[in-house]
């Protein structure tokens, strides 16, 4: 990193989005990274549109530079940008792959075994060296030598060790991920300091300042539909057609296809523009690599929705959720168990009974006024608000749903005529798909019904789980405010 920050990349500290600098992508945040892919096996697909726009659309002098990890290199996706790197000749890309011979669990496959490595990167069409990852002037050296190979992208196989250095932790297992105490922490940034041997600031290259201003905001058609009532067309010609027509529009218009220009008719695109259209072959990873949110999973539910027979469970506690692995080993079909992170309390007894489809009513009288639907995390929420809305007077009946598809039609609609028709759903997913939609769809029918919906509505940032549920709004206190709410209405 020192390396490449310091002596190889050129950019302009002040300015990390400046459209001339070198490009860094790399797994982890910081302001001068491009694009972190904390979802691993991305970064080399984002990286490589990065240099196709440098080589062929920009055709600027902006570098980039990819680091990678070894237990990535095992994700699919990354050997189809590795193909894709190679093919198009991206030698402004520099990849790194940082070989530190261990994952998150254990060891890696090849371990330190380098020349694995270099084989596979030469396999695929790169032009390889193997260093020390610690050897500065090695380093210094091959990242000279690859900005100087014409026609081929670099692979950099750097061997490392994980918390190099640090005693008992270099090439120890089981540190990925987790918290170092701070004493220790303290100790080692006190022994790395006392090796730092200059303080001399070290100042970045400035970049050539040749990229082009591009503009791809407001990309409007240049016309309005040429199309007349009663015409008979397909949509995927109309598509292709309406694609070709918005490149007229913008340069800026290029389009991906992974081997299928003739059924999506993105060729009537290629053949106005072949230098726009990019073929991906059958690498379609490769194709959509875009930067995504760490490992936020807010869209799964949605995603199992939508598949014929799959169950999907959500247990609460960690009762229910050995009932719903023994449920799922029985059950025909695919199943899907939504488990939570952060320890959560036990909330049934060992005598409870689960089934699929049958969901829990956890908290009831006869003035509630409000079903609130839950299930996992938002659960302890509703149970949470139910408490406090007690000490109002204020009585919400509580639904733990157990499982979401099948869903507990009955129980929800039996509740939801109990409170006079009010149901409020609280979940940690996107609302499109979620469990709002799903209650929404069952109680459709009902004209007396109405379903209020909290869900997470925006792209999440990461935070502990407690300010994330307050944030994105599905925390108690947001429960309690749209009970309030329902009730004046
Ligand atoms: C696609 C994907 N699967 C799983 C994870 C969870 N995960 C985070 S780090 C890691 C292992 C990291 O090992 P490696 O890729 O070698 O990186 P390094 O040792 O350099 O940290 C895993 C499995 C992830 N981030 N992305």
């Amino acid at each position: 990193m020192s390396v490449l920050l310091f002596y190889v990349m050129k950019y302009k500290q002040s300015e990390p989005e400046n459209p001339d600098n070198d490009r860094f992508v790399l797994a982890k945040r910081l302001s001068f990274v491009d694009v972190a892919t904390g979802w691993l096996g991305q970064g080399l697909g984002v990286a490589c549109g990065m240099a196709y726009t440098g080589k062929y659309f920009d055709r600027a002098s902006y570098r980039v530079f990819c680091l990678m990890s070894d237990g990535e290199s095992s994700e699919g996706s990354v050997w189809e940008a590795m193909a894709f790197a190679s093919y198009y000749s991206l030698d402004n890309l520099v990849a790194i792959f940082d070989v530190n011979r261990l994952g998150h669990s254990g060891a890696l496959p090849a371990e330190h075994c380098i020349d694995i490595y270099q084989r596979r990167c030469e396999a695929f069409g790169w032009n390889t060296y193997v260093v020390d990852g610690r050897d500065v002037e090695a380093l210094c050296q091959v990242f000279w030598q690859a900005s100087q190979v014409k026609h081929k992208p670099t692979a950099v196989v750097a061997k490392t060790f994980k918390g190099r250095g640090a005693p008992s932790i270099e090439d120890a297992e089981s540190w990925h991920g987790k918290p170092m105490p701070t004493e220790r922490a303290d100790a080692i940034i006190k022994l790395i300091e006392s090796q730092i041997e200059t303080n001399r600031n070290l100042e970045p290259q400035l970049p050539i300042e040749d990229s082009p201003e591009v503009n791809i905001t407001d990309v409007r058609m240049t016309s309005p539909p040429d199309y007349r009532v009663g015409d008979k067309i397909a949509t995927r010609k109309a598509c292709g057609l309406a694609l070709a027509k918005l490149g007229h529009a913008n340069n800026r218009v290029i389009v991906l296809d992974g081997d299928t220009k003739y059924s999506t008719f993105s060729e009537i695109f290629n053949k106005e523009y072949p230098e726009r259209f990019i073929e991906c072959f059958m690498a379609e990873q490769n194709m959509v690599s875009e930067d995504g949110v760490s490992q936020m999973a807010l869209e799964d539910i949605a995603m199992f929705r939508t598949i014929p027979k799959c169950t999907i469970f959500y247990p609460t506690d960690a009762v229910s959720t050995e009932h719903a692995v023994a449920l799922a080993a029985n059950a025909k079909g695919m199943c899907f168990i939504r488990t939570t992170r952060p320890e959560t309390m036990v909330i049934y007894t060992p005598q409870e009974r689960f089934e699929i489809g049958q969901a829990k009513v956890l908290r009831h009288c006869v003035s509630d006024k409000v079903t609130v639907i839950g299930a996992g995390i938002t659960v302890y929420e509703a149970l949470a608000a139910a408490d406090e809305l007690l000490k109002q007077d204020i009585f919400i009946r509580v639904i733990d749903l157990f499982t979401i598809k099948p869903l507990d039609v009955a129980t929800i609609i039996s509740s939801a005529k109990a409170t006079e028709g009010r149901i409020i759903t609280v979940e940690d997913h996107y609302p499109q798909g979620g469990i709002g939609e799903a209650v929404c769809a069952a109680v459709s029918m009902d004209p007396d019904i109405q379903v209020h919906s909290l869900a997470v509505s925006g792209v999440p940032q990461s935070g502990k789980p407690e300010e994330l549920l307050d944030m994105y709004g599905i925390s108690a206190r947001h429960i309690i405010v749209a009970v309030k709410c329902m009730l004046l209405n």
